[in-house]
């Protein structure tokens, strides 16, 4: 799979950060293969998240990622690698530990509002874009 899911939060494009992400995605070498704004529905969010059901953070998670449009995108890159390049971009998962240079780290401040999601293994990554793009190959 040298393919990943990358989701640009409500927070980045709210900001006007969407270009800003994918400009430093695009000058390391991943390649957009498809786009979409969309407002992502509580049904996906759920499943997207699903993991962290029953967490404490879990209904500010999905009212966050379901408040306005995102940008979901499928990323490609030179080898199977592709997923752990777009994670290494993004950074640390809160933004006050994200080190400077990474999308994170230069640009958020606060672990809800942490601007961008990426496949967390090459598994997710087939599960993602199945859930986000069905039908893509
Ligand atoms: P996503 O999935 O959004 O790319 O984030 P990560 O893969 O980097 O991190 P994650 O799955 O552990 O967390 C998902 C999402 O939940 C928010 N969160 C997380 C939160 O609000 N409070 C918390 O304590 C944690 C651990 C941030 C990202």
């Amino acid at each position: 799979m040298n393919r990943t899911l990358l989701i640009v939060k409500p927070d980045g494009v709210e900001r006007g950060l969407t270009g800003e992400i994918l400009r430093r995605l695009e000058r390391k070498g991943l390649r957009l293969v498809a786009a979409d704004l969309r407002t992502i529905t509580r049904e996906v969010a759920v499943r997207h998240y699903a993991e962290h059901e029953g967490k404490p953070f879990f209904d500010d998670l999905v009212a966050f990622i379901t408040r306005s449009p995102a940008l979901v995108a499928v990323l490609e890159g030179p080898d199977d690698e592709t997923y752990a390049v777009l994670r290494t971009l993004m950074g640390a998962t809160d933004p006050h530990k994200a080190a400077p240079g990474t999308i994170r780290g230069d640009l958020a401040i606060e672990v809800t509002e942490n601007l961008v999601h990426g496949s967390d293994s090459p598994e997710s990554a087939a599960r993602e874009i199945g859930l986000f793009f069905p039908g893509t190959p």
